[in-house]
């Protein structure tokens, strides 16, 4: 369990007021946030963050069992860092699903004992509201006790744009039909500047936020990501946090933050080279000192390979997240560790166990599944 940060010597006093802050359950400022990235060494960071991270959660490591459904790959915009989707004028080099193609893969998972399905993909110019609503209420009506988590805000923005509801009503059209709760994608980093250069045409940051706050208004959870690593510095990524931290002040409806490496392969931003492994663990440790409101870290491990996501594990991360099967292609194609993401419960049991770390099979809302 968690000790006692006094051990630390700090090597300024300025961080000596950020170690007794984090000791007294104080939040830190963004000006805080900031200096901790630009001045505070890696095991100091370390430190605080394992310190966060076992006050909240002891040793306990969660992990799910899900799958990813990806209805198409053609998308109507062109994010620089995207290196997954395809124009629509370019389709045929893409994959557009059927409903009856998606349920039969949810069908392969009949008497397994998977919790989530994770939905998410391009935005496809044919694909609207109603038919995902009928998707979702066919996903329930085979396997009612199946977690739907699906859409990022930059889907459910244009489809409530082009079906002409409000956020409230599209909203309310897909819970209703089935949809439990929302992923995190889409935020990238919030910044105005940084946005127009990566991902100029999608939702902005108060459209992803108010997607995300019309969904907690209806009682549905959701996550948040970071997507960092490229043009953005270290102020913007705090930026990103702390309107989410405030947007958490307000609805709690928040689950998990995910900070999502930029992976340079085969994308618009090839030239920019990837952040080092230290710099990784910098970041989701700042993200656990300084989101005090979000009950979870996650490291999403195929991306990372699985010796550094066992590190973050050390830093402030407490739920591993990763698919069981290779449903998902975002990261492979990015050029992410793991090009077949596959790991048997067994392996990412004993992932976790081999850093001393216990094991916590949770559903999307972490009711525990099973302890091991
Ligand atoms: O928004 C796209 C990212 C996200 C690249 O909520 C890239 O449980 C790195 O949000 N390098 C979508 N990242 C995936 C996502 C997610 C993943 C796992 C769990 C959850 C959850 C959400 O993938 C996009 C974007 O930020 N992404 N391309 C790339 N080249
Ligand atoms: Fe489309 Fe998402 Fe890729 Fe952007 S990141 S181009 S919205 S699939």
């Amino acid at each position: 369990m968690a000790g006692d940060l006094s051990i630390l010597t700090a090597t300024s006093p300025h961080l000596t007021n950020i170690i007794q802050k984090i000791q007294k359950q104080e939040r830190i400022t963004p000006e805080e946030g900031v200096y901790l990235f630009e001045n505070a060494s890696l095991a100091e960071l370390g430190a605080m963050a394992n310190f966060i991270r076992e006050r909240k959660h002891g040793d306990i490591t969660y992990f799910n069992r899900n799958f990813h459904i990806e209805p198409t790959n053609i998308c109507v915009f062109s994010c620089k860092f995207c290196s997954y989707s395809k124009l629509y004028a370019h389709r045929e080099e893409g994959w557009e699903l059927t409903i009856d193609q998606m349920l039969e893969k949810v069908k392969a998972y009949d008497g397994k004992p998977i919790t989530e399905v994770h939905i998410v993909g391009g935005v496809h110019p044919k694909m609207d509201i109603y038919f995902f609503e009928e998707l979702i209420k066919k996903i329930k009506a085979h396997r009612p006790d199946l977690h739907i988590k699906g859409f990022t805000a930059v889907e459910l923005d244009y489809m409530f744009r082009k079906a002409k509801l409000s956020r409230l009503e599209g909203m309310t059209l897909l819970h209703k039909a089935g949809l439990d709760s929302l992923p995190g994608g889409g935020a990238e980093i919030f910044d105005a500047k940084v946005r127009e250069q990566i991902c100029a045409d999608k939702v902005d940051a108060e459209g992803w936020l108010d997607i995300h706050a019309t969904a907690h208004k209806i009682g549905m959870h959701s996550n948040a990501t970071m997507l960092y690593g490229h043009l953005e510095n270290y102020s913007h990524r705090i930026d990103h946090m702390d309107r989410l931290r405030k947007l958490q002040d307000q609805t709690k409806g928040f689950n998990t933050f995910i900070p999502l490496k930029f992976r340079n392969h085969d994308n618009e931003l090839s030239h920019i080279p990837e952040v080092s492994a230290i710099e990784d663990m910098k970041t989701y440790a700042v993200s656990r000192i300084f989101m005090d409101n979000f009950p979870h870290v996650k490291a999403y491990w195929p991306m990372l390979g699985r010796e550094q996501a066992q590190l973050t594990l050390s830093f402030g991360v407490n739920d591993l997240d990763g698919t069981i099967d290779d449903s998902t292609k975002i990261y492979s194609m990015a050029g992410s560790e793991e090009q077949n993401p596959s790991l048997s419960s067994e392996e990412l049991i004993n992932l976790i166990k081999q850093v001393g770390r216990k094991p916590v099979e949770r559903d999307t809302l972490y009711n525990t599944v099973k302890a091991y």
